[in-house]
């Protein structure tokens, strides 16, 4: 693997998806409403763009089109699966910052979407890009076959509902002692499930779009899963040792609220050994792509040794 210009490379990559899904995102939520919709109001389509423009490193598309890519997959449907893929994390970031959740003031280096309208609205521009989603799988120019595009779109619902994403959050408030009794939480089974699932969901949406064999589709999966793990670790770690300025919102708050993450569990050296046992496990799980998985492999590296 060539990691000096693929380094080099890898950035300008990531910029570029960014920038694409930012002007996609910003298309699809213009103020015209699209056929059966009645009016965009304008608070709400404000609210929601606050919500899901001008910020975030874009890591979700850049693996749907990165790992559609492996199989020659345009990045045109990929885009648009991604930017789905977006509406979904931002959603879950506004309604994550509320209040009744996490009550963060700052996100992006900015007021929280709350803090900057008001609560009611927040969670109207989350459940509206929650439910825009679901209606941007469905479009034809994810692809022409409505196959895969049913096959996404169920994937992309498992991802980010009971058993999924969603799930992870009320076991994580559960951790809290929110709902009575605070037991333990299985650390590893909740960040699968509150975060890793729609990072795993991105690495299958390009196995899907790319019609995978299934042992491809094992394999990226797998990928998925490692990735997943190894980002929530690296964000436990920015947690204790990030820079709030950098990370555009505040630090400690794991402590603060008492959770347990493997940070806590293993101490800060065997968060980092376990994060380094993952990068291997994705590097391995890729071989049988050879060289076109070269950028997922690059993508692993940066989101372990990311500061922001
Ligand atoms: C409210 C249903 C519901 C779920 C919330 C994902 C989530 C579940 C909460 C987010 C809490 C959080 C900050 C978790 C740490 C991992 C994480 C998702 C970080 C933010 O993702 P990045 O770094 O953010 O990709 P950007 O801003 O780059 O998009």
């Amino acid at each position: 693997m060539n990691t000096g210009t693929l380094s080099i490379d890898f950035g300008k990559r990531l910029d570029k998806t960014a920038e694409a899904t930012e002007a996609l995102l910003a298309e699809l939520l213009s103020d015209e409403p699209l056929d059966n919709e009645i009016e965009r109001p304008k608070r709400l389509i404000e609210a929601m763009r606050y919500g899901s423009l001008n910020g975030g490193k874009r890591l979700r598309p850049f693996l749907v089109v990165e790992s559609a890519a492996v199989f020659g997959v345009s990045p045109k449907g990929a885009l648009l699966a991604g930017a789905a893929l977006e509406c979904i994390h931002c959603y879950s970031l506004v309604h994550d910052d509320l209040p009744a959740m996490d009550n963060s003031d700052l996100r992006r280096g900015r007021p929280t979407a709350h803090k900057a309208y008001d609560d009611a609205t927040a969670i109207l521009a989350g459940d509206a890009l929650l439910t825009l989603a679901f209606d941007i799988t469905t479009r034809d120019e994810i692809h022409s076959d409505a196959s895969v595009r049913l096959a996404l779109t169920r994937a992309l619902a498992r991802a980010s509902g009971i058993g999924g994403m969603a799930g992870g959050q009320i076991l994580d408030l559960a951790g809290e002692g929110r709902f009575g009794d605070k037991t333990p939480p299985d650390v590893s089974k909740l960040q699968q499930m509150k975060t890793g699932a729609l990072l795993r969901f991105a690495c299958q949406a390009g196995a899907i779009l790319g019609r995978a064999s299934q042992k491809e589709y094992a394999a990226l999966d797998d990928y998925g899963r490692a990735f997943g793990e190894a980002f929530q670790i690296a964000d436990d770690l920015l947690d204790v040792e990030g820079d709030a300025a950098a990370l555009g919102k505040n630090t400690g708050q794991d402590a603060a609220l008492g959770k347990t993450t493997f940070v806590t569990l293993l101490g800060i050296d065997g968060a980092k050994k376990r994060l380094r046992d993952l990068l291997a496990r994705a590097d391995a799980t890729l071989s049988m792509f050879g060289e076109k998985a070269d950028v997922l492999r690059a993508a692993a590296r940066f989101v372990a040794e990311r500061k922001s």
